[in-house]
């Protein structure tokens, strides 16, 4: 990673984590448990990729930085909801995320399934205070059930196509990734022309972001992914990697880090890391 992307992604992160922590309810707000319960699923770490993309959207878009930073940090409430949701005994049963005990483990199941309904809300809320309506039903249909979660079904469903893979990606993992970019763009007010080239963008960099996640489940280990390994195979799970090998899923990652840096091009603007950051999601190691 070059030093000026590096000392961008920590100084945003900071930010993020700043508006997270200042904005939760604090953990003495009754009924305390949920609360402690939400701020230790939210706080515990994690790159913080969603909020970054969409200020850094919005940035290069021309708009200020520090007005973004509730309705961006709100997706990482959305993204957090989604990641406790889904390690629940009913879903992937998991103990490990962000290198700590999930959520249910440490609350019990019934609190694990309370914080993410209470953190989707929360979202809600701190997106209205951006009074920007396109960008919130934006975000409402990229996680809906003709999107996010529409991915995880097309996942619990299964499948052994290219075509399914796709699909399950596209929607599980990629639209929460576009609509993060759009709504910068979308804060900041910009031309249908940017908004184009973010969609692009956000489809493309999403799209990778999970084929390097597949490649990175089968080549590290859990305590430099911060959650359990090795998964995918363990539970014979169509992946990029199983599907095509490991050499053709790296190159269409590389295919789609070029789809994405053209559509970055397009936007322009005196201060715009999205190229950069899109190279980050196809080199990142954990
Ligand atoms: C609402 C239950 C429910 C599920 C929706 C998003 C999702 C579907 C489930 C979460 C688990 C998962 C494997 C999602 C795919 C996207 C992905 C690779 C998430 C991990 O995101 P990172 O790497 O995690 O940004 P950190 O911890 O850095 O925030």
């Amino acid at each position: 990673m070059s030093e000026s992307l590096e000392t961008y992604l920590s100084a945003r992160r900071a930010q993020v984590d700043r508006t997270l922590e200042e904005n939760l309810p604090a953990p003495t707000t009754p009924p305390a448990v949920i609360h402690e319960a939400m701020r230790y699923a939210v706080l515990g770490g994690g790159k913080r990729i969603r909020p970054i993309l969409a200020v850094a959207a919005a940035e290069a878009c021309g708009a200020a930085v520090e007005p973004m930073l509730v309705p961006c940090a709100a997706l990482e409430l959305i993204h957090t909801y989604s990641l406790v949701h889904d390690d629940l005994p009913a879903l992937d049963n998991d103990d490990l995320r962000r290198g700590r005990k999930t959520t249910h483990v440490v609350y019990g199941e019934a609190i694990g399934i309370l914080v993410g309904d209470a953190l989707l809300t929360e979202a809600f809320s701190w997106l209205s205070r951006a009074e920007n309506a396109d960008g919130i039903a934006m975000i409402a249909e990229a996680i809906s059930s003709r999107g996010m979660i529409g991915g995880q079904v097309a996942d619990l469903e299964g499948g052994s196509t290219l075509e399914q893979l796709e699909f399950i990606h596209r929607n599980k993992t990629a639209k929460l990734i576009t609509a993060a970019v759009l709504l910068g763009g979308l804060l900041a007010r910009t031309p249908e022309k940017n908004l184009t080239a973010l969609r692009r963008y956000g489809e493309a960099a999403g799209l990778a972001f999970q084929i390097v996640d597949d490649l990175l489940d089968q080549e590290q280990s859990s305590a430099a992914l911060g959650k359990t390994a090795g998964k995918d195979a363990a539970q014979g799970k169509l992946t990029y990697p199983a599907l095509m090998g490991a050499a053709q899923a790296r190159k269409r990652a590389e295919e789609l880090l070029k789809v994405a840096v053209e559509n970055a091009g397009i936007i322009g603007g005196p201060v715009n890391y999205l190229a950069p950051i899109a190279r980050y999601i196809c080199e990142r190691r954990s």
